[in-house]
This record gives structure tokens, sequence and C-alpha cells, in this order.
């Protein structure tokens, strides 16, 4: 079974990493949404309800599914039985570190990295710009899907 992973923090999922999860599901047998595990940094969202975010937003997707990790992404590649990670490049950029992670982690693992160009209409979206402009009362109906924009304005007015 070819396996891939797509890897991020997805605090929270948006349309960018939605595009590229549906196309790799195109191209692989099984796609596993990996949600880092980061101690050092709190975000906005729990990895539970990141999770629960992405697991409706892929419901659809009957090859895809959602676990989280800690630590290295090519021993969670290994447990998953996965041999491909899969990344959306946005710009240049992008792709220096990128290039530096993916070279690490063929020499760590043998585990490759595919990248895939980022659908031009979320080419400068990010959880962050997301989080912004949610804040600021912006609306962002056209980057996230409609129920984690609402999850954003109840979770960003209770802050
Ligand atoms: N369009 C297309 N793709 C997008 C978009 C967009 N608008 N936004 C995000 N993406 C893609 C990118 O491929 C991105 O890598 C991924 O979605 C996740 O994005 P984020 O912002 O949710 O997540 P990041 O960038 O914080 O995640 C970084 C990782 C968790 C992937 C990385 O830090 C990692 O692999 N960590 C594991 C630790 C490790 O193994 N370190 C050694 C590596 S050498």
């Amino acid at each position: 079974m070819r396996r891939a992973v797509c890897p991020g923090s997805f605090d929270p999922v948006t349309n960018g990493h939605l595009d590229i999860v549906g196309r790799a599901s195109r191209l692989f047998d099984e796609v596993i949404i990996g949600v880092l595990i980061n101690q050092s940094k709190t975000g906005l969202f729990t990895i539970e309800e990141r999770i629960e975010m992405l697991r409706e937003a892929t419901s659809s997707y009957a090859n895809v599914r959602v676990a989280s990790f800690h630590g290295l992404l090519v021993d969670f590649c290994r447990a998953q039985g996965a041999a491909v990670v899969v990344k959306g490049l946005r710009a240049v950029s992008d792709f220096d570190y990128e290039l530096q992670m993916a070279q690490m982690n063929i020499g760590l693992s043998g585990v490759e990295t595919l990248f895939m160009p980022t659908n031009p209409l979320y080419s400068f979206l990010s959880s962050s710009l997301v989080k912004d402009v949610v804040k600021w009362g912006g609306d962002a109906s056209a980057y996230v899907p409609d129920f984690v924009g609402e999850r954003l304005v109840t979770r960003l007015k209770q802050n």
C-alpha cells in the first residue's frame, strides 16, 4: 500500500491545507495527516481540537486519517508505514527551509518528500494570517471551512 504523511501544526486547518490533502489523496492509497505536538509552543486550539476539526474537514475522503505525533517526523512516518511526506509549497520563501528539512529527512531515514505547488488561490494563506484576520473582525470565509471560521470567532472572543 502506498502511504503518505501530510504533517503540520494545523492551528487551525485552512483551505490551503485541505487542497494539498485532497490532491495527495488522489495520488496515494492512504494519506495520514500528522499533527505535531509541540510542547514548546501553545497554540490557539488544543491538539484534540485540531484533530477534531481535521477529521470533520476531511470526512468525505475515505482514504484520509488523522493522527498526532511528537519528536521526529521520520519516526512517525516509519510507525505509520509511510515512505513519503507530502508538503505544499506556497512561495520561494517556503522552499529554503523545506529543502533543508527534506534533505535531513532523507538522510535520517530515506523518507522522500514530495512538494506540491499550492493552489494559487491559497498561495498567501496560513493559519496565522487567518487568526489575525478573524481576531480583527475580518471575513475569513474564503479561507477556512465554515465550521472552522465559527470556532475561530468563538475562541478569539474568549481570548
Ligand atoms: N497552501 C499549500 N500548502 C500549505 C498552505 C497553503 N496555503 N499552508 C500550509 N501548507 C502546507 C505546507 O506544506 C506546510 O508544511 C503544511 O501545510 C503544514 O502547515 P502548518 O503551518 O500547519 O505547519 P508547520 O509549518 O508549522 O509544520 C511544520 C512541521 C510540523 C511539518 C515541521 O516542523 C516538522 O516536520 N516537524 C517535525 C520535527 C522534525 O522531524 N524535525 C526535523 C526535521 S528535519
